[in-house]
């Protein structure tokens, strides 16, 4: 085994040497401070596995000193990660604190890290964060008062998960396009055929409202439908609630076909993986999102910065349960500073200084994993 010594200006350059010169599968022995930055010592790590599978045939003893050489590498890994976060504090305080900023107010690292590489240099810590919110305010993609669906008319489809608040959100739309076009000139459809009690929900508010209420178990009953409601200024179409990992999803882009547009209804309080799953199906295509429940979420920032990846027009905002009245029209500066706020809640959730190594180093692998991925697709 032939150990091979490396002097870089911080672990993660280190790391990246060992791996272009030793392969990805090099296994790093030790690390020391240097006076040029760190030292490490590391190995091929054919060179480790090599003699002990040929020496020895028991290979369930064989692949019991992989799996360890495996958790021994990433134990390094994280040590390794862990201290270039320290370092990096050391060497630029301003950029680690805007994205600790972030992370705590629950962006993800991929906005948190394309936001850190763009921050100007030479800001103090006080403009960084005016730097950070200003940005954030201006990246967030807001429906134009011009494009107002309800002014404009058009048929439109609420889409989104299981009780995101489509039906709801549905009512208080309706409400609104009464009190803009008249009753006469709005229709509610339900095409919601999974849900016993579903259409009833919609009769309950079409009666409140005085519009009419017509029912369409299927996409082809919709399109039978469609052509007799031409003289609505404005048809609202209440759609089933699915997983976003259900099958029964692609419905929502065969509402394209029909020249409806579908609007994605996504419920601010989930975690942000499945924000994100939701603003991957429902939010492609569609024509604008409602970010519903904000009233019930301490931290939306992972759905603001899920908003901003996607650049989904944002078109209404629901904090309630009342209709009409708890939705509004969505104000930038009031969701980023409500988002940013949300980090600094006493939750037992949010990080304490001595976890940030830790995190920078499930994060430092999550992304090299994410790299490794990249590289074998492409
Ligand atoms: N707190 C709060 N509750 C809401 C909001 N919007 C809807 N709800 C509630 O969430 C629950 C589900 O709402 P629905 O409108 O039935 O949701 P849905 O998406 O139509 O549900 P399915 O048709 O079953 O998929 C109801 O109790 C609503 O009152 C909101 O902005 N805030
Ligand atoms: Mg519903």
């Amino acid at each position: 085994m032939s150990v091979r010594v490396f002097v870089a200006a911080n672990a993660r350059e280190g790391l990246a040497r060992v791996r272009r010169e030793l392969g990805d599968d090099a296994v790093v022995l030790s690390t020391r401070p240097h006076p040029q930055g760190v030292e490490l010592l590391a190995s091929a790590y054919g060179e480790l596995a090599v003699p002990a599978i040929s020496e020895t045939p028991d290979t369930a003893g064989s692949s019991r000193i992989l799996n360890e050489l495996a958790r021994l590498r990433g134990m390094l890994q994280n040590q390794l990660a862990g201290f270039a976060w320290g370092a990096g504090r050391r060497r630029d305080p301003v950029r680690v604190a805007l994205m600790q900023t972030l992370f705590a107010a629950g962006f993800g690292s991929a906005l948190a890290r394309t936001l850190a590489a763009r921050l100007p240099r030479g800001l103090d810590t006080e403009a960084t964060q005016h730097w950070l919110r200003q940005v954030l305010i201006r990246n967030l993609p807001l429906q134009g008062r011009d494009a107002d669906l309800l002014a404009r008319g058009g048929r439109y489809a609420l889409v989104g998960s299981t009780g995101s608040g489509k039906t709801t959100t549905l009512a208080k739309l309706a409400a609104r396009g009464v009190d803009a076009h008249g009753a006469g000139a709005v229709a509610l459809v339900a095409a919601d055929a999974y849900r016993i009690g579903a259409a009833a929900q919609l009769t309950v508010y079409a009666d409140l409202l005085g519009v009419s209420l017509h029912v369409a178990e299927d996409l082809d009953k919709l399109a039978q439908l469609l052509p007799h409601l031409a003289a609505k200024k404005l048809v609202l179409i209440d759609t089933a609630g699915f997983a976003p990992n259900d099958p029964r999803t692609r419905e929502g882009q065969a509402l394209d076909a029909l020249g409806v547009r579908r609007l994605a209804v996504i419920s601010a309080a989930q975690q942000g993986a499945a924000i994100e799953q939701a603003m991957t199906r429902f939010g492609q295509g569609a024509a604008a999102c409602i970010l519903t429940k904000l009233d019930e979420t301490p931290q939306p920032g992972a759905a603001l910065d899920s908003l901003i990846r996607h650049r989904l027009p944002l078109a209404y905002i629901s904090g309630g349960q009342r209709v009409p009245e708890d939705l509004h029209a969505p104000n930038a500066t009031y969701l980023i500073d409500r988002a940013l706020k949300g980090g600094q809640l006493d939750t037992p959730y949010a990080l304490e200084a001595e976890d940030w190594p830790l995190f920078a180093g499930v994060e430092a692998e999550r992304a090299e994993r994410r790299t490794q991925k990249g590289t074998s697709v492409g």
